[in-house]
């Protein structure tokens, strides 16, 4: 993180890390919603958001934080609702009450109780004060995975209909959290061939320009093969 990151003629910031989920849903929104933004790396392995500088943008220590103008926004699905209320096209909430309230749930399952449970500082915490072994805290990750997934299979199957997304013809903020999701289970081995739904719905985002531009490995942060 440099000392450009704070400069405040910047329009649009996003504080991330190639490889870190929640960021990357911010990414996968703002590229589907055509919306331009610097990208400041925030190297989580080394500590940086525990810097001070940090920080201030975000008291948690967590990315993503976003710089929109004047506002700077932290938690990435508060992040997302508001690009979607100030950027309505395309929309990530479609729909009536229940169709946002169904969409909400399924984004839900993976970011309020797949990854708050796998999240780094989490992991260091088992694997430090906890001492547990690797293999225990990779259990431990694989098994609160499939717990999620198998639940968010059940729930995206009765909406599902073939070449389609996790609720209908267009990405929505499920998609949006799922595609992250997927490459953090990839990341870790888990067995995802108990969801062949998710399975094509993560391969058919992915092959979206939008998804693409978003990926880890094409971030100015990824390691250089
Ligand atoms: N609920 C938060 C989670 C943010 C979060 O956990 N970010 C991770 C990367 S995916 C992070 O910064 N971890 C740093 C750490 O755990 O020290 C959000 O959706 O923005």
């Amino acid at each position: 993180m440099s000392d450009r990151s704070i400069a405040p003629h910047i329009r649009r910031i996003l504080y991330s890390r190639f490889i870190a989920s929640s960021p990357y849903r911010v990414r996968i929104a703002l590229a589907l919603k055509g919306l331009e933004f610097e990208y400041v790396g925030v190297n989580l392995q080394q500590g940086e958001q525990y810097r001070p500088e940090f920080l201030a943008l975000n008291p948690q220590g967590l990315v993503p934080a976003l710089q929109d103008g004047d506002a700077l926004l932290t938690q990435s699905l508060a992040i997302i609702e508001y690009l979607e209320e100030r950027y309505p096209t395309p929309p990530l909430l479609p729909g009536g009450a229940l169709d946002r309230a169904r969409i909400r749930a399924m984004a839900l399952v993976c970011a309020c109780e797949i990854h708050p449970l796998n999240n780094l500082s989490v992991l260091n915490y088992l694997k430090g004060p906890l001492q547990l072994s690797a293999a225990a805290v990779d259990e431990w990750y694989r098994h609160w995975v499939s717990r999620g997934l198998a639940a968010l299979e059940s729930l995206v199957r009765p909406h599902y209909r073939d070449g389609q997304f996790c609720y209908g013809a267009q990405p929505t903020l499920a998609d949006v959290v799922l595609v992250p999701q997927m490459n953090n289970a990839r990341r870790f081995q888990c067995d995802l061939t108990p969801y062949p739904l998710l399975t094509a719905i993560d391969a058919r985002c992915r092959a979206l320009p939008a998804f693409a531009a978003a990926a880890p490995e094409r971030q100015p942060d990824a390691p250089r093969a």
